[in-house]
C-alpha cells in the first residue's frame, strides 16, 4: 500500500511540470488565487445550511429545487404601446417577471416635450410622461399577479406614484402590488448619474419610500441596492461587494433615523449585482454578500431572520460583451448566467448578444431568455441546492472576499458612513482607478478578450439591430401629454402639486402626496419640478484620474511614439493640443468619457472634461470658449444621431468649423456614414484600443504619425 501523497509532494510535482513557473494568480481584488485548494484551506470554515443564518448557502432551504429563480428580462424602448407588446411576447415565451427600462428623459424628471431631451426620448428605454402612459405599459398585465421591477432612481417619486395609481385604476389595491423599485441613489452619485436632487433630499426621498411601502405595500421591495453599475463602471468584484453592502447599511440607518422600526422594513430591502466573467469569484461574491448582510443587520439590531436575508437580482455583465464577433456574447452570457445561479440569485437578467451596439431585438432577446430557460429546464442544475457548497476553492474564496470586504465596510463606517464617503469621492476614485487599470491591461493584451485583442476576425458581419425613431416617439408623446392635460381639472391638479411642494418643504411623506398628483393627471415633469422647486437640481464636475493608464504603458513603444507626437504638436502650436470630452443629452454613462480624459491627459493633452447633461449648444459654446482643437463626443445612450450633428451645426454657425469633432461609445456601424456625412471626422466604437485612437487623433490634428502597428515594431 502506498502512502497518501502530501501537499509538499503535490507542490514538487506541479513545479516540475511547469518548470518552476509561478502559478499563483493575482486578481484585481488583491486576492492571490492559488492553483490548488484543499481541505486545509477550509478547516476553519463552516458555511452552514441553506435557509438558515447566515444564509451563505442561500436564503431558502429548498432554493431552486423548490422554485427556480425568476427569469426577469430588463426591457423598454420607444412608446408604452411598443414596450407593452414586447413584454407580452416575452411573457408568452417563458419570461416570468417584468423589469422596466425607462428612457433617460424620464429618469431625469423631464417630460418628453422638454428642450433638454430631444435626443433621448424613447431611446434607451420607454418614455413615460403621464399616468396614461403607465396604464398602457401594463395593459393586459394583471399587477396583482405579475411582479414588476422598475429601474428608477431620479424620478422615483412620480414613477412609483404612477405605478400605484395604474394598479388602482386596474382594480388592484396597493397592498397587492408585487415588485421592486430600484430607488438607490448613492450609486447614482458614484457611477450611474441619473440623479436629480442633491444628496440630502435624495436620501430623504428614499426614507419616505421605505416608510410608505412598509405601511401600505407589504409585498413590494422598497429598494434594489445595486452594485451592478459599479462593476459596469470598472469596479473590481470586491469593490462592488463592499460598497453595495455599505450602501445597504446606510439606507437602513437612514430609514431608522426617520423613525421606522428596522424589522418593519428590512425584509423588503433587496439587492442587485453584476455577474462578470470571473466565474468562481462571482459565485463567491454572492455567497459572501449574504454572509456580510447577515452580520450588518444583526449589528444594527434586527431580530427577525427575514430582515437579515440578502435577496438579490443579478444581471450578466454588459461591459464584458463586445461589438466585435458578437456571437461570442452568447457564450459569455451563458457562463455568467451559470455563475449567478450557482451563487444563488433570486432573479436574473441575461444580456442580449447585441448589447454592445444597441437594445435587444426580438431575435437577440429570444436567445438571451432561452439561455436561462435551457439552464432551468434541460440541465438538471436546479435540482441540488448550492451544488458548489463545500468546494475547497469556493468556500475559501467566499471567506477571503468576506474578510476583505469587511475591512472596506469598516473603513466606510469609521469615516461616517457611505453618504459621507460618496461626498468625499474616494469610492468613485477607487473604481475609476480600477477601470483605468483594466483598460490598460486590455489595450496591452494582458487581459484577453476574444475577438477584440486576440483571435480577431478579418472581417465583421453586420447584424440587424433595433433602431428607435426618437423624433416620431417624441411627437407621439407630446400629443399624449397634450391630451392628458386637456382632460384634467386644472385647479385640482395645481392644488395637488402645491401640496407636494409644501410637503417637500416640510416633513410629510412625498410619495403619498405624489400619488394624489398622479390621480389628478399631473405629469412626471410637473411632479419632479414641484420637488425641484424646494430641493434644487444637482450637478457635478467630472474629475478624471491621472497616471494610471499612462503609467501602465510606460514601457510600451507605441505609447512613446504618441508622447513624441504630442510633443512635436505642442512645439508647433506653441501650446499643448486641447481636447473637450463632451457628454450631451441625459446620458450619464461616463466610464468611457473618464477613460478618454485620463488617457489623453496622461499623453500630455490639455483635457477639458465637459460636464454631464449638456445640450449641443452648451457643448459648442464650451468648445469655443476653451479654444479646443478637437471635441470628443461620448455617447452611450443612442442619442448620437440627433446630438452630434447639432453640435457640429452650432460650431459651424459660430464660424468654428476648424474645431474637429470625433465620436465614441456605443455607435452601431450602421450609423457611421450618417455621422460622417454630418461632419464627424473620427468614430471609435466599443472595444476601441485607446492607443490606436490617440494615434488617429494626432493624425487628425496634422501630426505625421506613423501607423501604430509599425511604430510598435
Ligand atoms: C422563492 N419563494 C419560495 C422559494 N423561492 N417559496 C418557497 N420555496 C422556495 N424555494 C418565494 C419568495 O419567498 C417570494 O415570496 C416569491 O417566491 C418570489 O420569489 P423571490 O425569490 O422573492 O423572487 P422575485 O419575486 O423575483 O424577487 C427578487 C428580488 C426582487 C427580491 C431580488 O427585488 C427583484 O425582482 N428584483 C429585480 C430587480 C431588477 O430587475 N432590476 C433591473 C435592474 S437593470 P415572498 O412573499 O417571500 O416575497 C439596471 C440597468 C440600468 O439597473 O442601469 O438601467
Ligand atoms: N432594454 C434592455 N436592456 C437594457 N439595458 C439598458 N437599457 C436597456 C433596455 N432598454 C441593459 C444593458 C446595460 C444595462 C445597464 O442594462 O445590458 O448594460
Amino acid at each position: 500500500m502506498t502512502d497518501k501523497p502530501t501537499l509538499d509532494q503535490w507542490q514538487a510535482a506541479a513545479a516540475k511540470e511547469v518548470k518552476g513557473k509561478n502559478l499563483n494568480w493575482p486578481t484585481p481584488e488583491g486576492i492571490t488565487v492559488k492553483p490548488l485548494y484543499t481541505a486545509e484551506d477550509v478547516a476553519e470554515i463552516d458555511p452552514g445550511l441553506p435557509g438558515f443564518a447566515p444564509f451563505t448557502r442561500g436564503v431558502r432551504a429548498s432554493m431552486y429545487a423548490g422554485r427556480p429563480w425568476t427569469i426577469r428580462q430588463y426591457a423598454g424602448f420607444s412608446t408604452a404601446e411598443a414596450s407593452n407588446a414586447f413584454y407580452r411576447r416575452n411573457l408568452a415565451a417563458g419570461q416570468k417577471g417584468l423589469s422596466v427600462a425607462f428612457d433617460l428623459a424620464t429618469h431625469r424628471g423631464y417630460d418628453s416635450d422638454h428642450p433638454r431631451v430631444t435626443g433621448d426620448v424613447g431611446k434607451a428605454g420607454v418614455a413615460i410622461d403621464t399616468i396614461d402612459d403607465m396604464k398602457i405599459l401594463f395593459d393586459g398585465i394583471p399587477l396583482d399577479k405579475m411582479s414588476v421591477s422598475m429601474t428608477m432612481n431620479g424620478a422615483v417619486i412620480p414613477i412609483l406614484a404612477f405605478f400605484i395609481v395604474a394598479g388602482e385604476e386596474q382594480g388592484v389595491p396597493q397592498e397587492l402590488l408585487d415588485g421592486t423599485i430600484q430607488n438607490d441613489i448613492l450609486k447614482e452619485f458614484m457611477v450611474r448619474n441619473t440623479y436629480i436632487y442633491p444628496p440630502e433630499p435624495s436620501m430623504r426621498i428614499i426614507s419616505d419610500i421605505i416608510g410608505y411601502t412598509s405601511r401600505h405595500m407589504p409585498k413590494f421591495n422598497s429598494i434594489s441596492i445595486s452594485g451592478y453599475h459599479m462593476q459596469e463602471a470598472g469596479a473590481t468584484q470586491l469593490q462592488e461587494l463592499a460598497f453595495t453592502i455599505a450602501d445597504g447599511r446606510e439606507y437602513a440607518k437612514a430609514a431608522m433615523a426617520s423613525g421606522l422600526d428596522l424589522d418593519a422594513f428590512a425584509g423588503r430591502l433587496s439587492f442587485f449585482f453584476a455577474i462578470g466573467m470571473n466565474f468562481f469569484m462571482e459565485v463567491a461574491k454572492l455567497r459572501a454578500a449574504r454572509k456580510l448582510w447577515h452580520r450588518v443587520m444583526t449589528d444594527l439590531g434586527a431580530k427577525d431572520e427575514r430582515s437579515k436575508m440578502l435577496r438579490t437580482h443579478c444581471q450578466t455583465s454588459g461591459v464584458s460583451l463586445t461589438e466585435q464577433d458578437p456571437y461570442n456574447n452568447v457564450i459569455r452570457t451563458t457562463i455568467e448566467a451559470m455563475a449567478a445561479m450557482l451563487g444563488g440569485t433570486q432573479s436574473l437578467h441575461t444580456n442580449a448578444l447585441d448589447e454592445a451596439i444597441a437594445l435587444p431585438t426580438d431575435f437577440s432577446a429570444r436567445i438571451a431568455r432561452n439561455t436561462q430557460i435551457v439552464i432551468q429546464e434541460e440541465t438538471g442544475m436546479t435540482k441540488v441546492v448550492d451544488p458548489l457548497g463545500g468546494s475547497y476553492y469556493i468556500e475559501s474564496l467566499t471567506q477571503e472576499l468576506y474578510d476583505k470586504a469587511w475591512e472596506i465596510i469598516e473603513r466606510v463606517e469609521s469615516e461616517g458612513g457611505m453618504a459621507r464617503a460618496v461626498a468625499a469621492g474616494w469610492p468613485k476614485a477607487m473604481i475609476e482607478e480600477a477601470s483605468a487599470g483594466r483598460a490598460a491591461r486590455v489595450d496591452m493584451g494582458e487581459d484577453v478578450i476574444v475577438g477584440v485583442n486576440k483571435y480577431k476576425l478579418a472581417e465583421e458581419d453586420a447584424i440587424d439591430i433595433l433602431d428607435v425613431d426618437n423624433v416620431a416617439v417624441r411627437e407621439s408623446q407630446i400629443a399624449r401629454i397634450r391630451k392628458s392635460k386637456a382632460g384634467r381639472d386644472e385647479d385640482k391638479c395645481r392644488a395637488a402639486l402645491d401640496a407636494l411642494r409644501e410637503g417637500a418643504r416640510g416633513t410629510e411623506n412625498v410619495l403619498g402626496l405624489a400619488v394624489d398628483c398622479a390621480r389628478q393627471r399631473a405629469t412626471l415633469g410637473e411632479i419632479s419640478l414641484a420637488m425641484e422647486d424646494v430641493f434644487g437640481r444637482y450637478g457635478t464636475k467630472p474629475t478624471p484620474v491621472s497616471g494610471i493608464y499612462g503609467g501602465a504603458h510606460e514601457f510600451d513603444k507605441r505609447w512613446q511614439g504618441l508622447l513624441d507626437g504630442v510633443g512635436s504638436l505642442t512645439q508647433r502650436k506653441g501650446r499643448r493640443p486641447r481636447l473637450l470630452v463632451a457628454k450631451m443629452g441625459q446620458d450619464g454613462h461616463d466610464r468611457g468619457a473618464n477613460l478618454v480624459s485620463s488617457a489623453f491627459g496622461d499623453l500630455g493633452f490639455e483635457v477639458v472634461p465637459g460636464p454631464l447633461f449638456q445640450t449641443p449648444k452648451e457643448a459648442a459654446d464650451l468648445a469655443i470658449s476653451s479654444d479646443v482643437d478637437v471635441v470628443g463626443a461620448s455617447s452611450l445612450a443612442a442619442g448620437h444621431k440627433t446630438l452630434i450633428p447639432e453640435l457640429i451645426g452650432h460650431l459651424r454657425d459660430a464660424g468654428r468649423s476648424d474645431i474637429k469633432v470625433i465620436a465614441g461609445g456605443v455607435i452601431p456601424a450602421q450609423d457611421y456614414q450618417y455621422l460622417r456625412d454630418a461632419g464627424v471626422q473620427g468614430i471609435f466604437g466599443p472595444g476601441t484600443n485607446l492607443v490606436n485612437a490617440a494615434g488617429e487623433v494626432l493624425r487628425l490634428l496634422g501630426h505625421n504619425m506613423p501607423p501604430i502597428e509599425e511604430a510598435a515594431e
